[in-house]
């Protein structure tokens, strides 16, 4: 008897570890000067009602909190990733180096890019066969949200 109501608790239990608040959409940036432009992705995805997640980490200076998060995020529920970066921006590519989560590239117009934000839109659009990342246009981290909620419902 006892077996019996442990074998029917135990769903319930599995169900409660579930986090039904947990973010869909991870919105990571290269630096906090990043914020500005990025902020769009946030305030799209809050006004369509996808619960989304900011976080900022460098690709170049700090590769190992890139990589851990990563590896770590579809199973922590998210299902798209966006990132901006400026410059030489690796951190979409790298992202997508290290999770099947589709990623989305946000380029942008870094203080000191010398050509105007191309530089980053080269380097997010420029991956090698095998490892995409989409990229929309410079500085539209709002259409990077836009395909983010139609890849969410596009998806069974
Ligand atoms: C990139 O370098 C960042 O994404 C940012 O756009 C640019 C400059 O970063 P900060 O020097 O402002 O931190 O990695």
């Amino acid at each position: 008897m006892t077996d019996q109501i442990q074998a029917v608790a135990a769903p319930e239990t599995e169900l409660e570890d579930i986090d039904v608040d947990a973010p869909l959409v991870g919105i990571v940036m290269g630096s906090k000067s990043d914020m500005p432009a990025m902020e769009a992705a946030e305030k799209e995805l809050e006004e369509r009602g996808i619960r989304s997640e900011v976080r900022v980490m460098s690709a170049h200076r700090e590769p190992d909190v890139v990589s851990e998060y990563a590896r770590n995020a579809q199973m922590r529920g998210l299902r798209v990733i966006i990132a901006g970066a400026g410059l030489s921006a690796a951190l979409p590519g790298v992202l997508a180096a290290h999770t099947q989560l589709p990623v989305i590239g946000v380029p942008l117009t870094s203080r000191t890019s010398v050509a105007g934000g191309l530089d980053a839109l080269l380097a997010i659009a420029q991956m090698p066969p095998g490892v995409p990342v989409a990229c929309v246009g410079i500085d539209n981290a709002r259409n990077a949200a836009v395909l983010a909620a139609r890849i969410l419902t596009s998806a069974p």
